[in-house]
């Protein structure tokens, strides 16, 4: 039996993006999806029951943290990441292949893995293909990522190509050290830098060997959007109709939009819940700085159509001067509300599939936001 089922509703037929459902051990997925990031088991302010009420279908974390920190034999011992952090909806982690080359120092690449040193603490430590089915064997989510290599941008070609072809090798090393694969997915991850030849490549390479769903790994890593856009242009053909697709770490209204549009069916980013900390909103008109002194007696909520709790019960003015009092029920609150903005925004979007008219959605949309978002 395979862990997850991915069920195509319907193709747009204005734009050809993909509504789907995505079945999975913890239930089900409705596509395309936001995934809120849960790095350290907790998105960052926000209780299991909060993100039920906003309805988050899954999150995401990171088997390199929980690596690092509990460790992978304590969340074992919890009886897995869902009862350790009381959240019972599905859960993807990714492998490590990407926060091991953003947070760790003098990190050595070998065929065999990456040795690195804990950013904790300064331990030295090794994270294999196999080591990194181990780990998130031992979390138990839903979905777990094929440990892989995101090169910087930009990067030499050669680099770039062998860099691919090493992905792919760890790919199979993963397929085959996987332990548990009829109740965890395991996803493959698309890599090629901007090349268009090696992106094709590294797909063709990849949807060979059979995986349950498809990630493409490498953008929004300093990259124009432009040139993110012609990267999923040449490599989301290449995959599977019948499996998802995930675009991994970009989550700005406009990349999901866009991405959907190209036939991405996931999508994670700390970029809602990050900005929400330093004070910034997502609003149906753009970006809003709450600490802004033109808010601080404006009495109306965040975002006047937003319907989330924090828009319901609170003011521009109040939530401006909880956060310059460094209080952290503010950065809850506009936590809550961000998360619910995109959470809002995807199901939008999945209606305007359902309804063969998303670039229209895309448009009007586009008009109130402004188009300039990272
Ligand atoms: N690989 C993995 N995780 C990722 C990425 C990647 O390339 C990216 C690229 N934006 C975000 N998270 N494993
Ligand atoms: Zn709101």
């Amino acid at each position: 039996m395979a862990a997850v089922r991915y069920e195509l509703l319907k193709v747009c037929k204005q734009s050809g993006a993909r509504l789907g459902r995505l079945h999975t051990p913890h239930g089900v997925i409705d596509t395309p999806a936001f995934m809120p990031v849960g790095t350290q088991a907790t998105v960052k302010t926000m209780s299991p029951e909060e993100l039920k009420q906003m309805d988050a279908h899954i999150i995401l974390s990171n088997t390199y943290h929980l690596f690092l920190r509990p460790g992978h034999d304590i969340v074992r011992e919890a009886g897995g990441l869902h009862r350790f952090m009381n959240w019972d909806r599905p859960i993807l982690t990714d492998s490590g292949g990407f926060q091991v080359f953003s947070l760790s120092e003098l990190r050595k690449i070998t065929e065999e893995g990456v040795a690195f040193r804990n950013h904790l603490n300064g331990d030295k430590l090794f994270i294999s293909p196999e080591i990194a089915m181990e780990i998130q064997n031992a979390l138990g989510s839903d979905i777990m990522m094929a440990f892989d290599e995101c090169p910087p941008y930009p990067a030499e070609y050669d680099y770039v190509k062998k860099s691919m072809e090493r992905t792919t090798r760890w790919a199979e090393r993963c397929l085959k050290a996987h332990a548990r694969p009829n109740d965890q997915a395991l996803f493959a991850i698309v890599q090629g830098g901007m090349h268009a030849d090696l992106r094709r490549e590294s797909a063709a390479q990849l949807t060979s060997m059979d995986f349950p769903g498809y990630a493409i790994g490498g953008l929004s890593v300093g990259e124009s959007k432009p040139l993110m856009y012609e990267m999923l242009e040449c490599t989301v053909p290449l995959l599977p109709d019948r499996k998802p697709r995930y675009l991994m770490g970009v989550g700005s209204p406009d990349a999901l939009l866009e991405g959907s549009i190209r036939g991405v069916d996931m999508f994670d980013c700390v970029l809602p819940t990050r900005i929400a900390r330093n004070g910034t909103v997502m609003t149906s008109q753009g970006r809003l700085v709450v600490r802004g002194a033109k808010l601080a007696r404006d009495f109306g909520p965040l975002d006047p159509n937003c319907g989330c709790y924090t828009c319901t019960n609170y003011s521009r003015a109040y939530l401006r001067h909880l956060l310059k009092a460094d209080e952290t029920f503010g950065i809850r609150l506009t936590t809550y509300h961000n998360l619910h903005f995109l959470l809002d925004l995807m199901r939008n979007v999945r209606q305007a599939i359902a309804e063969d008219r998303l670039l229209d959605f895309r448009d009007e949309f586009f008009n109130r936001y402004g188009m300039h978002d990272n």
